[in-house]
């Protein structure tokens, strides 16, 4: 039960409707413990960064185009197994198949605004986290 950082992001949908408290709220509840926090609007640059792996794929420009839409909210989040902990509150990308109860089951209806991001391995988030936070804006 290794203390592990994660990064999530609350994407601009989530902005957009209002929800940032709710999710932020359901990550707290759980027990995570929230070590940064920022609001910001991604650059295409970022964007690129952020997503390099998906660069080429056919979903990319559209996802890029998303992401970098609005505002975003990009929070660290910390705890044992941190990272399968949020991707399992998340619940799967494409909401169709997310089940009721987890974050994209409960709130998308569509796979390009699915509401959050979160790292998907240790190699990830450490990657991820980087590209948002410095070491002085963890707490
Ligand atoms: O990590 P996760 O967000 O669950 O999915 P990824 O496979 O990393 O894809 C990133 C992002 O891209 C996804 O949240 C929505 C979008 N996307 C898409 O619009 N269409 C796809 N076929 C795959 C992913
Ligand atoms: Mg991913």
């Amino acid at each position: 039960n290794i203390s592990e950082n994660t990064l999530v992001l609350l994407k601009p949908d989530t902005v957009l409707r209002k929800l940032c408290g709710e999710i932020l709220s359901r990550f707290e509840r759980k027990g995570l413990t929230l070590t940064a926090l920022k609001m910001l609007k991604l650059t295409p640059e970022m964007a690129a960064e952020h997503y390099r792996e998906h660069i080429g794929k056919p979903f990319y420009p559209d996802l890029v185009e998303f992401i970098t839409s609005g505002p975003i909210v990009a929070l660290v989040l910390t705890g044992p197994n941190a990272i399968k902990t949020v991707r399992t509150m998340m619940g799967p990308t494409n909401p169709v198949d997310a089940p009721p109860g987890t974050i994209r089951g409960d709130y998308a209806t569509v796979m390009s605004n699915n509401i959050v991001h979160g790292s998907d391995s240790l190699t990830s988030a450490q990657r991820e986290i980087a590209i948002y936070f410095t070491d002085q804006e963890m707490f």
